[in-house]
Order: C-alpha cells, then sequence, then structure tokens
C-alpha cells in the first residue's frame, strides 16, 4: 500500500505506466525491418547473455492482455512507443501496413479501455538501413525523422493525447556514441557531438512537423540525473558542474534557451557539425510539455585521466537498487523545483521512475521506492512545480538493452518461457490508490 490517496496529487494528475516497443513487443515478422538493437544485440559481448527482442515480451500478440492489466490497474494513460523499423522498414520511402494495422488496434484498444494514449516517436529502435548511412551522425536525420513523425501523425494523430518526439536523448547521443554501452555501440567524440546536435535538431524537426499536421500535445522526454560532487573539493565541485553540463544542461539549455551551454561546448567544440548555431532555432522550438525520466543521482570526482570531460561518477553509499542505482527521491525533487525554476513554468510530467528488482513478485522494497518518489513528486508541487502526471517504468518486465532480461523493472511479472504475467505487489499497490481515490 502506498501512503497517500490520489486525491492528494489534485483532479487532473494523470496516472501512467511506461514501455518501450524494441522492450516489449517482439513480433518481427510482420514486415518490421531492421533495427540497430536486432544488429548490435547479435554481436557477442554487447548484450548480456546476448539477449535480443526478438520475442520479448511477446506484446505484438499479447496486447489485449497488457491492455486490460493498465486498464484494471487503473491507471489513466499508457505510455508506448512506436517502432519505426515496424512503420517504415527501411526507415524511409515504403510503409508497412501491418504496422500500421498494429498500432490501429492497440491505439483503438486503449481508447476502448478509457486509457489516454501518450505516445513516444523514438525509444531507440533506430532502422538499420538509415544507421548504414549514418544514423544520428548525419545531418540529414534530421528530415527522416520528421518524415516519420508527419506519417505518425497522419495515421494516428486524431486518437493520440499526447506525443514526445525523442525519448532518453542523452541515451541516444552519449550512451550510445560516447560511451559505447548502447547501439550503434561507437565510443568516438566527433560521432557523439554530432549525434548531440542532430538528435536535438531531429526532435526540432518534428515538432514543426507535427504542428503542421495539426498536433496540440507536443513535448520531449529527457532522463535529467541529480548530480552532486563526491567530496567537498573544488575540483569535485566542478567536476559535478561538467557533468550536469553534459547530462542536463546540454538538453534543458538548448531546448528552452536555444543555446548549448559554454563548458561543455568548449570541451566539444572541433567536432560540432559545421553551422550547428544556426540551427538552434529550430532545436528550441516550443513545445507543450517536458517529460522527466528520473532514477538515480551521479556522485561525481575530478578524474583528469579521463578523456575529453576529465570527470568520473564514484559509488556512494545509499541504498541501491538491482542495477546498483542509488536510491535517492530527494533528487527527483530539487531536479523538478529547478526545471520548473530555471527552464520551464510549463507540464511537467515524470515520464518514467522505478527500480530494478530480485525476481520476486512480493517486491516490498520497489513499493516504498514508488511510494518515496510519489511523495517526491508532491513535494516539488506544492513548491511550484507545474506537475502533471507520472508515469510508473514499467507495466511488464522487459528487455532491458544492454542488460538483456537480467534486470526486472516490471510492476507486472513476466515469465519468459511462458509469456504468463503475474501482477506484483506494486501492481497492486498503484491498483489500490488508483481505485479508491
Ligand atoms: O529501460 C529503460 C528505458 O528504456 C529508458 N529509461 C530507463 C529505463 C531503465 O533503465
Amino acid at each position: 500500500m502506498f501512503s497517500m490517496t490520489r486525491d492528494a496529487f489534485g483532479p487532473d494528475f494523470v496516472f501512467g505506466t511506461a514501455t518501450a516497443s524494441y522492450q516489449i513487443e517482439g513480433g518481427q515478422t510482420d514486415g518490421r525491418g531492421i533495427s540497430i538493437w536486432d544488429t548490435f544485440s547479435a554481436t557477442p559481448g554487447n548484450v548480456r547473455g546476448g539477449d535480443n527482442g526478438a520475442t520479448a515480451c511477446d506484446h505484438y500478440n499479447r496486447w489485449p492482455e497488457d491492455l486490460d492489466l493498465i486498464e484494471r490497474g487503473g491507471f489513466d494513460a499508457y505510455r508506448f512507443s512506436f517502432a519505426w523499423p515496424r512503420l517504415i522498414p527501411a526507415g524511409v520511402g515504403a510503409v508497412n501496413q501491418s504496422g500500421i494495422d498494429f498500432y490501429d488496434r492497440l491505439i483503438d484498444g486503449m481508447l476502448e479501455r478509457g486509457i489516454q494514449p501518450f505516445a513516444t516517436l523514438y525509444h531507440w529502435d533506430l532502422p538499420s538501413p538509415l544507421q548504414d548511412k549514418g544514423g544520428w551522425m548525419n545531418p540529414d536525420i534530421a528530415h527522416w525523422f520528421a518524415d516519420y513523425a508527419t506519417l505518425v501523425q497522419q495515421k494516428f494523430g486524431d486518437r493520440l493525447q499526447a506525443v514526445a518526439t525523442i525519448n532518453e536523448p542523452w541515451c541516444v547521443a552519449f550512451l550510445s556514441h560516447f560511451l559505447g554501452i548502447h547501439a550503434p555501440g561507437y565510443r568516438d567524440i566527433r560521432a557523439a557531438a554530432r549525434a548531440m546536435h542532430h538528435v536535438l535538431l531531429a526532435h526540432g524537426t518534428a515538432v514543426k512537423a507535427l504542428r503542421a499536421e495539426g498536433a496540440k500535445n507536443v513535448g520531449i522526454v529527457l532522463n535529467l540525473q541529480k548530480c552532486e560532487p563526491a567530496s567537498d573539493s573544488d575540483a569535485d565541485r566542478a567536476a559535478s558542474d561538467m557533468f550536469d553540463g553534459v547530462f542536463n544542461r546540454w538538453y534543458l539549455d538548448a531546448i528552452f534557451r536555444g543555446i548549448y551551454p559554454q563548458d561543455v561546448l568548449d570541451r566539444i567544440a572541433p567536432h560540432m557539425p559545421k553551422g550547428f548555431e544556426a540551427e538552434m532555432g529550430t532545436v528550441s522550438a516550443p513545445i507543450d510539455w517536458l517529460g522527466i525520466n528520473y532514477y538515480t543521482r551521479s556522485l561525481m570526482a575530478h578524474a583528469p585521466e579521463e578523456p575529453v570531460f576529465g570527470v568520473r561518477s564514484v559509488e556512494g553509499g545509499l541504498e541501491k537498487t538491482e542495477t546498483g542505482w542509488e536510491i535517492y527521491p530527494k533528487g527527483l525533487e530539487d531536479l523538478l523545483v529547478r526545471v520548473a525554476s530555471e527552464y520551464t513554468n510549463g507540464p511537467i510530467y515524470v515520464t518514467e521512475n522505478g527500480m530494478a528488482e530480485i525476481d520476486e513478485v512480493e517486491d516490498a522494497r520497489r513499493v516504498a521506492y514508488y511510494d518515496a518518489h510519489l511523495q517526491a513528486v508532491m513535494r516539488a508541487k506544492a513548491r511550484g512545480a507545474d506537475m502533471r502526471g507520472y508515469f510508473a517504468w514499467s507495466l511488464l518486465d522487459n528487455y532491458e538493452w544492454a542488460e538483456g532480461y537480467a534486470k526486472r523493472f516490471g510492476l507486472v511479472r513476466v515469465d519468459y518461457k511462458t509469456q504468463e504475467r503475474t501482477p506484483k505487489a506494486s501492481y497492486r499497490a498503484f491498483q489500490g490508490m488508483l481505485h479508491n481515490g
């Protein structure tokens, strides 16, 4: 049970749960094209156990059961993502009618159950033919992505409550092109600098394309992390500021102020795409809402031996989740208040929050995690952040990217052999709060 009632969040506050296409869908035989996660996971060493999303939670076939779970849980909304390669197998050009039909069924299924569809256009499954052309390193991706956004708006826009362009641009750019942990697995500052700009340029170009097709409720989803210094030393404080620039300010400054933070730019300027300054107006095209994904904090130390930024994260002493991430609800409150006071007085949603836990259905620690973070949202709201909703990550145990199926984030347990779904105590905690007002 949670310690609060849903009334405490106000009458229009939206409660939802979230997933992403590659992590749950499977169903790769309907004409869907290949994505960078199919190829990345096929390369030994990239993903724990060599796991891939070929079957995942078989949501492609089991979506009615999954939507029933959302409805029975009492959730108002479902945050899902479209798989670009399912809709446009080559990334540009011919459309896959079976893919259109699948999302038609899924969205209509939500509406029949009274669930608001919150859609994300890009949650990391880039069509491989676009990667062959340079992917996020190629400036043309802004138009490839805008054309895909236009298709989505034309086919489904009349039934979507909200659309987010990109999920977690830091992961798309930095984690995938500098740290090499996610597809396409580059470890190259020039590749990263290009992706860091093009992912935002694609976002802004898509915002304009969506609006041209009549979209009214367009946003982006950023993963933000509270950065704190590992010690009181000036050097560690500077390291924390630098990482805050790379992780948080790069995206917030760009979207809300049309600039990149100078301290980060100073480190990567030679690698930035030529003429990027002229594109910052597009990058900062006005949005209707901001989504924030929050999981933990970063404890940062000065590390001159580290390339480019000279910082590294160190292990903290707080209680940790199964992924080793510190549990730090105050970081969520601080971030929400900061974003609201420094960047936007517009609507903010927590679009993801949750924890990986050992494989157990009576997940008391996860119930406590959610409770503490929901309290943080309430405190941020009381301190002036325009909080409009909260989405639990995730509805189902699912494919946790480079961790394969080893890390379980679900409110509902998935037995990957039988595909049986079993609601956990955390699901029942939401259900209790959402059904009882
Ligand atoms: O599973 C991911 C999700 O795809 C994006 N945000 C973080 C989650 C947990 O790592």
